[in-house]
């Protein structure tokens, strides 16, 4: 089964096409959704705002985004010939591997002819009387669809903070998560970098050789640690083959979707020596493992995360050579894993550049933005280009702004005003046949590895129900209550990252405070996902709507 071609300009004058299901985000796991509906024979469409594949990874194109998960870890897993065929040239590769993959991906599987590009969703409404959706487009087309699926992703709205005069800036501006795509040219320039979060670390030293100046505008100082990363051998490349079924078990069983193992010591059952040799050991570790493998009371034990902070201000201590500079860079106020960590390369490096200079906003605050510069309460400052790597509304930003409505025409803002309410972060109360793999609420850890897990799940409810000979998915609501009840329950207890950090929303002015990922992690997600299959889909009403399904459903 083939779903409807769509050439720009065509659309309007065809009679309202309806397909089975449509996906909206072509970042890695809308893909991996396609796919999977499309091999399951039901009609398919994507719709994609940008105007190429990748998401995430399209969009944040700027010089020295990467990935801070391993590249095999990251990358699919459902096709074992696809693992084998791709080599990953980083153990952390760069966005335009990343991009070329996922490209690849793709075409590879025929996917592209069923993705519309420069689409935007700007509106999605559900018709009780059909059991279908209407979803608007930003180029006035209009299309039908059973089963909606935003695969939004949840760090894909920018976020610019509210600076007096922001507009008024008449040098270049970019934000890192909307790079464009012809090259940056920062030769020469005296650049401002605000924010110095994942994005933030990673831009600052990837153009420090590039710029006349470099001033880092910080906020708040990040335990950002070493991500080692390093081309992936010829040897590497034949050992990530044989070990493809190992890695799958390893990746797919445990917590957070890495291969790190977990370490089964507390800190203080090593000796002072003894933890010395295994920090270093951690400060040589690739990425997350600082998490993933340190000590297992690390995010539990004040004491325990006081020593590895204190391990970390050292080595600041040791690379920045101004101690003025290092001590800013020492964060102060919160310890680490309470924000999400940055992994770097280089960054602090960058600061023994004499024309790089970091200004603390915590002792010199902005003011407004000029047309020349940025002025803060020590003065005025001029640059060429002001980057803003000032984060994402993330978890739910997305999916607020697509005008989604559901039965009656309740908005999706007004149903989650108080923070959303899911069940397995798939489905919503309200919302019939929406789905939304890769947003708030499915787990933490590695991403492609949890909403890949969402995604399947979405394929068994679909499968389920048109075995059923019915089109229709709504989640009850008791399990959505007990599912979200049970986010919020966790969400105050270790390993969740603390409340200063994006993942309560806390980066956005008037946002509620709610966890938006899962605390209780993918082992939680399986064992209900576990328990859904077992009692016959018992947390979901499925019923048949009153117009007959399309064919595949
Ligand atoms: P983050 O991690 O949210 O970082 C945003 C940075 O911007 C952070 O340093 C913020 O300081 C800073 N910020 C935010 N608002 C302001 C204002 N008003 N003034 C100055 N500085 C500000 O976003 P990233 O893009 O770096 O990373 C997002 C994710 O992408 C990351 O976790 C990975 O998953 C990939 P703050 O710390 O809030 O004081």
């Amino acid at each position: 089964m083939t779903s409807p071609e769509f050439a720009p300009g065509q659309i309007a004058a065809q009679p309202t096409p309806d397909v089975d299901v449509l996906v909206v985000g072509a970042g890695i796991t809308g893909i991996y959704q396609l796919y999977r509906a499309r091999e399951a024979g039901y009609s398919v469409q994507m719709l994609e705002a940008g105007d190429g594949v990748g998401g995430t990874w399209y969009w944040n194109r700027y010089p020295g985004a990467r990935f801070d998960s391993e590249s095999y870890t990251y990358a699919y897993l459902f096709s074992k010939e696809l693992f084998e065929e791709w080599e990953w040239q980083e153990h952390f590769a760069e966005q335009p591997e990343i991009e070329r993959y996922l490209n690849h991906v793709v075409d590879r599987f025929d996917l592209r002819r069923h993705i519309r590009f420069d689409a935007r969703v700007v509106s999605a409404e559900y018709d009780e009387a059909s059991g279908r959706w209407t979803i608007k487009v930003s180029d006035g087309t209009e299309l039908r669809a059973r089963y909606l699926v935003a695969a939004t992703g949840v760090l894909s709205v920018p976020y610019y903070p509210d600076v007096p005069g922001r507009e008024d800036f008449r040098g270049e501006s970019y934000h890192t998560g909307r790079w464009p795509v012809a090259p940056v040219d920062f030769s020469g320039k005296r650049v401002a970098v605000i924010g110095t979060g994942s994005s933030g670390v990673q831009v600052i030293p990837a153009i420090v050789s590039e710029v006349a100046s470099l001033t880092v505008y910080q906020r708040t100082a990040n335990w950002c640690t070493p991500l080692n990363n390093g081309p992936i051998t010829p040897t590497e490349q034949a050992q990530l083959r044989a070990d493809f079924e190992a890695i799958c078990e390893t990746l797919n069983t445990s917590a957070s979707g890495f291969l790190h193992q977990p370490c089964d010591r507390t800190a203080f059952e090593d000796s002072q020596d003894e933890r010395r040799v295994f920090f270093e050991k951690m400060w040589r570790s690739p990425g997350f493992s600082k998490l993933t493998s340190n000590y297992s009371d690390l995010l539990i034990d004040e004491a325990a995360n006081a020593a590895w902070c204190e391990f970390v201000s050292e080595k600041i201590r040791e690379v920045v050579d101004d101690p003025e500079t290092a001590e800013k860079l020492i964060p102060k106020e919160h310890r680490f894993g309470e924000k999400r960590p940055p992994f770097v390369n280089g960054y602090f490096e960058a600061y023994n550049v004499p024309h790089v200079d970091l200004v603390s906003l915590e002792q010199t605050p902005i003011v407004r933005m000029t047309e020349h510069g940025i002025e803060t309460a020590a003065g005025e400052r001029e640059f060429d280009i002001v980057v803003w790597a000032t984060g994402f509304d993330f978890g739910t930003g997305a999916l607020a702004r697509m005008g989604i409505r559901g039965r009656g025409g309740l908005a999706l803002v007004d149903h989650w005003a108080d923070g959303p309410k899911t069940f397995l972060g798939v489905q919503t109360t309200e919302f019939p046949n929406f789905f939304f793999p890769g947003g708030p609420h499915a787990a933490a850890g590695n991403n492609p590895r949890y909403n890949g897990d969402q995604v399947d799940f979405v394929m068994d409810l679909l499968l389920h129900a048109r075995a059923l000979g019915c089109d229709t998915i709504e989640v009850e609501r008791a399990a959505e209550d007990k599912w979200t009840a049970m986010v919020d329950r966790w969400a105050t207890r270790a390993p969740s990252f603390g409340e200063i950090s994006y993942y309560f929303g806390s980066n956005i002015p008037g946002k509620p405070r709610k966890y938006l990922l899962n605390s209780a992690g993918r082992p939680k997600l399986f064992a209900e996902i576990r328990k859904v299959l077992e009692s016959d889909y018992e947390a979901f009403r499925i019923s048949r709507s009153a117009e007959p399904a399309p064919t595949g459903a």
